[in-house]
């Protein structure tokens, strides 16, 4: 049976409805006819030489490597220092990921609301089918199948990918499980998996379109080479198409690392945390406690450092996976200090792209890795480089590693539990100089919600040129809600009732105050467990609070500042709420919540009257 929008999108590939043979090597994949049809509709479109199946083997892993350094796409590296590492360069117009050329196309223009673009769906099936016509001829159509979420995992989600590119192959390799075992674990008559094309064509910015088609469980990514635009499982499904997917299945598609926290006991509480970017998000999810804590027994695991998917779990509580294999960090800013596990997760098996080549050890560089850059390098742009006396920078600030979980000296036993992990509390926070407290708690499931939606940082000089202007990020979704993130917030309060009394805490967390000379009044890194511990401390109800008008914060004594070099007065200032302050910011939320329109659920809108009114007491 086809379909009416199956019907509309096989005349756009001028499709009679006959079907493409199958070859023998893709029917070994798999006999599920919804995969196979697809792949035969986007080689037609697409027009390859060959086609390949990525079947998940080192081999052709292997194999791939080599093809991808003889083409130029790779360059291998120092294989003592960095085993199994390559170095990849992108197009110098094709550096991140493109806001302005990001879509949700879904039948509604008001279905996308007023934080996304959107483009009619018919209209770009056919811009994009037009712009991908033939573009792999001469080349090789690698198709992916991969899962997101451990593979037998009853919260994973397979997508295929089509790609021209061996560099998303392999870098899809590491963020997510690829191969025959997905398409196995799949089955021959499922029809639930993601569809997502993606066509390089010539890099071309003007005809860059990252498109999702979230009714149709399709993802068309054209004209760019660049992770986050092309690595279709990760922002484009596991946040865009997931998101829309959570709130129809009753599940939350999160842009939050997880972690666990033992104690000495040997118990281990899991803790979600949503951040904008540029806030430590990866250096949170594998941070190393304090020697104090270490030496009682604290630990800290990683289950994942950027999307959480979860759902209510048979105990009633709230369950979490990482629906990724691998980390694709940051490198700039990446060192012994900031992040010594990431430092160690990235020196096999790694993908770097777009960071600088030391040309006499083969091995990578990139500022604030350490004070020895290479003399004799090659910058991000494939350019000769000394950085002792280079005024340009080496590596790209948005330069990035691709590199596997399992690497991570931290990561959890639990990583690729099929169940995850129980989630006791979860985390908004931001960078904020002054306004918001070190940690406060919500007051309940609603309140955080309220407290997740006017989640706001403020911007670094480097960044725009403006220091201090506050861009509001509702639970660090702006760019990943696949659908009206008036409709999201009502999700959010939807999963409170389904979860009751079970759901978990709701904190904010500010590691950014800074004191009248710009400098920074809590130490953040490691000693962010000490916030961290008293979050888990209110979860079993063991410690006290103060209530205010924006919420619970903690007693000063009840941080523990053992070891740590901070005033008792500093400590109290970030511990206090300024009204003044706060019906500043109050005003700021009322205007931003008129975005929304009809659509701000009337317990947002509560929420913020309240607070004005506890304020004003
Ligand atoms: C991001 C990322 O941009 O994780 O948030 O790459
Ligand atoms: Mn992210």
């Amino acid at each position: 049976m086809i379909n009416g929008s199956r019907c509309i999108i096989l005349k756009l590939l001028n499709r009679k409805f006959w079907l493409v043979p199958h070859s023998q090597e893709e029917t070994e994949m798999t006999k599920n006819e919804t995969m196979l049809n697809w792949v035969g509709e986007m080689r037609e479109l697409v027009q390859p030489d060959q086609v390949v199946w990525i079947d998940g083997s080192q081999e052709q892993l292997e194999a791939l490597r080599a093809k991808a350094c003889n083409d130029g796409d790779l360059i291998k590296l120092n294989q003592e220092k960095l085993p199994g590492c390559y170095l990849h360069r992108t197009a110098l117009n094709d550096v991140a990921r493109v806001e302005a050329r990001t879509f949700i196309c879904s039948k509604k223009e008001e279905d996308a609301g007023p934080t996304n673009h959107w483009k009619e769906p018919v209209e770009t099936y056919k811009m994009l089918y037009d712009i991908a016509r033939g573009s792999y001829k001469g080349k090789t159509m690698y198709v992916i199948p991969y899962s997101m979420g451990p593979i037998t995992s009853p919260y994973a989600k397979v997508g295929l990918e089509v790609t021209d590119s061996i560099y998303v192959v392999l870098n899809m390799a590491i963020m997510t499980r690829v191969g025959k075992e997905v398409l196995a674990h799949f089955g021959d008559t499922n029809n639930d998996w993601v569809r997502g094309l993606h066509a390089s064509c010539d890099i071309d910015e003007e005809k860059r379109y990252i498109c999702h088609f979230p009714e149709d469980n399709t993802i068309i990514s054209v004209n760019s080479g660049y992770g986050g635009n092309v690595l279709l499982g990760k922002k484009c499904f596991a946040l865009r198409i997931a998101s829309f997917q959570g709130k129809n299945e009753q599940w939350m598609a999160e842009h939050m690392l997880i972690l666990g926290v033992e104690n000495p006991k040997g118990e281990v509480k899991y803790i979600t945390a949503a951040f904008p970017s540029a806030c430590g998000k990866t250096n949170l999810a594998m941070l190393i406690p304090p020697e104090g804590y270490r030496k009682k027994g604290y630990k800290v695991w990683t289950v994942g450092d950027d999307i959480s998917w979860m759902r209510k779990g048979p105990d009633g509580r709230l369950w979490a996976i990482n629906p990724e294999n691998g980390f694709f960090g940051v490198a700039p800013g990446t060192n012994q200090k900031s992040n010594p596990n990431a430092l160690a997760t990235v020196q096999k098996g790694t993908i770097y792209t777009n960071v600088a080549l030391n040309l006499d050890n083969d091995t990578v560089w990139w500022e604030g890795l350490d004070k020895n850059p290479p003399k004799n390098g090659v910058d991000w742009k494939g350019k000769p480089w000394d950085g002792t006396t280079a005024e340009e920078k080496g590596a790209h600030p948005n330069s990035r590693f691709t590199a596997p979980a399992e690497n991570c000296p931290c990561i959890s036993k639990e990583f690729s539990s099929p169940a995850g992990v129980p989630i006791s509390a979860i985390i908004f926070g931001g960078r904020r100089q002054k306004t918001t407290p070190l940690v406060y708690q919500s007051r309940d499931w609603n309140h955080g919600v309220f407290v997740g939606s006017i989640m706001a940082s403020e911007t670094t000089a480097a960044a725009t040129g403006q220091v201090g202007v506050v861009r509001r990020d509702p639970m660090a979704m702006l760019p990943f809600c696949g659908y009206h993130m008036g409709d999201y917030f009502a999700h959010w309060i939807e999963m409170g009732e389904i979860l009751g009394e079970k759901a978990p805490k709701i904190f904010n967390v500010n590691w950014f105050r800074q004191d009248e000379n710009g400098k920074f009044m809590w130490p953040g890194f490691g000693d962010n467990l000490r916030v961290l511990y008293w979050i888990l401390e209110r979860c079993e109800d063991n410690v006290d609070a103060k209530e205010t008008p924006i919420g619970y914060l903690p007693y000063v004594e009840d941080i523990n500042t053992e070891g740590l070099d901070i005033e008792k007065e500093t400590l109290e200032k970030i511990l206090t709420v300024n009204n003044e302050e706060w019906l500043g910011e109050a005003a700021g939320i009322e205007e931003f919540y008129q975005k929304f329109g009809d659509k701000l659920p009337a317990e947002l809108k509560n929420q913020l009257n309240a607070l004005k009114q506890r304020l004003s007491n």
